[in-house]
């Protein structure tokens, strides 16, 4: 999968979290192909100015649609495929499993970052597929969701966790949480392990790990509760 980002912070992408790990293995072998992109080089007055004051007034200042445009124009222009334009932003529909999978499914995505107080209407209506937000809370910009997009969404790209691990098996596909998890030693400053996972009677350890699930999912998270 190509990942295209649109930022005025390229260097938020530089040796972070998609450097290491799944996803740094997942660009090395080919899997996912991430390109970033500065949105000033396509401005083009003196001041290279990618925003301006809001129409009608208001607080902070705007996102040009020109600028945007021709920034979006251009990375199109850089592959045969076209890019499924992705817009991250509060006003967006909460990202969920199931539409991390279904963007999973595009060949090639481009990830638009804003900054300031927003972008021009006319860009999100003439220009983005998809309104994407990460959750109710705000952010300094678009590059941390896109971020968390990208990780979520290479993680569904086959391949990308390795021979074994699939996403299949992991919290959310079956809508619950995870049990809860313990490793040697058995026992430290008195905290012990439950009973049951030293017991070595796997149909119980089963039954305890599908109950604790239950449990935790009907306590933590009565909305995923089946
Ligand atoms: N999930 N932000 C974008 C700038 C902005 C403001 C208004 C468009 C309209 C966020 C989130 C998020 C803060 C990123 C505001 N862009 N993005 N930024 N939560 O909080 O995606």
């Amino acid at each position: 999968m190509r990942i295209d980002v649109l930022t005025l912070f390229p260097a938020a992408f530089e040796s972070g979290p998609l450097d290491v790990s799944i996803i740094k293995r997942a660009r090395e072998d080919g899997l996912l192909d991430l390109q970033v992109h500065d949105i000033r080089e396509h401005a083009t007055d003196r001041h290279r100015s990618v925003d301006d004051y809001p129409f009608g007034g208001g607080q902070g200042m705007v996102m040009r649609v020109d600028v945007l445009d021709r920034a979006l124009q251009h990375v199109q222009a850089l592959a045969d495929e076209t890019a499924y334009v992705v817009f991250l932003t509060p006003q967006g529909e909460v990202l969920h499993d199931s539409l991390v999978r279904e963007l999973a499914t595009h060949p090639r995505l481009a990830l638009v970052c804003g900054r300031y107080e927003g972008v021009d209407q006319r860009f999100v209506d003439h220009c983005v597929d998809r309104e994407v937000s990460i959750g109710d809370y705000i952010v300094t910009g678009g590059e941390l969701p896109a971020m968390v997009l990208i990780d979520a969404v290479t993680r569904h790209v086959p391949g990308a966790l390795g021979d074994e691990a699939s996403p299949e098996e992991e919290s959310f596909a079956d809508g619950l949480l995870e049990h809860p998890q313990y490793t040697r030693p058995a026992e430290y400053r008195g905290w012990t392990v439950p009973d049951v996972l030293l017991s070595g009677h796997h149909a119980n350890i089963e039954k305890w790990k599908r109950e604790q699930r239950l449990e935790r999912t009907r306590e933590r998270r009565p909305d995923l509760f089946p």
